[in-house]
């Protein structure tokens, strides 16, 4: 859905796995960006599955001082099978996940780590992006009941 409203700017400004889709790609793809151009703010912007496969690389960000910012869409679901489900007429089975407190993941990680309830509080944590020192993970609370009306 962000590769659908995202506009980007310039050439080589986005990376996405387009096609394969593979989930685990955001945050190694965000700290590869970063080590490539690192005169470059970088952001990611995860589902929180594809989060949960990757979020222990957020230690090698840290580890290295790579500023990297990755906003989790934590909607305690893998929601883009759960729609799937939904609209084959199924009940959701195997999608719902247990949330996470990434606040103290990020901790636990030596990152920076902040919960977002609104998008005025998403802007807010991500105000000051580009002069940031240290890695960020932004847990950015979804409710997946608004979804429906979008799709
Ligand atoms: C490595 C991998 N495994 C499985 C899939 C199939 N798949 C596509 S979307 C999805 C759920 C994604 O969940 P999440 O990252 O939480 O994003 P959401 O749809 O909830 O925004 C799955 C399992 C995939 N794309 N890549
Ligand atoms: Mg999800």
């Amino acid at each position: 859905m962000a590769g659908q409203a995202w506009q980007a700017t310039e050439p080589r400004s986005v990376l996405i796995p387009n096609g394969l889709s593979a989930m685990g790609f955001g945050v190694p793809a965000a700290i590869a960006a970063r080590l490539t151009r690192p005169d470059r703010p970088v952001l990611a912007l995860v589902g929180d599955g594809g989060f949960a496969m990757a979020a222990t690389e957020m230690r090698i960000a840290s580890s290295l001082g790579l500023p990297v910012t990755v906003v989790v869409f934590a909607d305690n679901s893998l929601n883009r099978i759960e729609l799937r489900q939904q609209s084959a007429g199924y009940p959701p089975t195997a999608t719902r996940i247990d949330g996470m407190d990434l606040v103290a993941l990020a901790e636990a990680v030596g990152c920076d780590g902040v919960r977002a309830d609104t998008p005025a509080a998403l802007e807010k944590a991500l105000a000051g992006l580009a002069a940031r020192t240290r890695p960020l993970i932004v847990e950015a609370r979804i409710d997946p009941t608004q979804y429906e009306a979008q799709f």
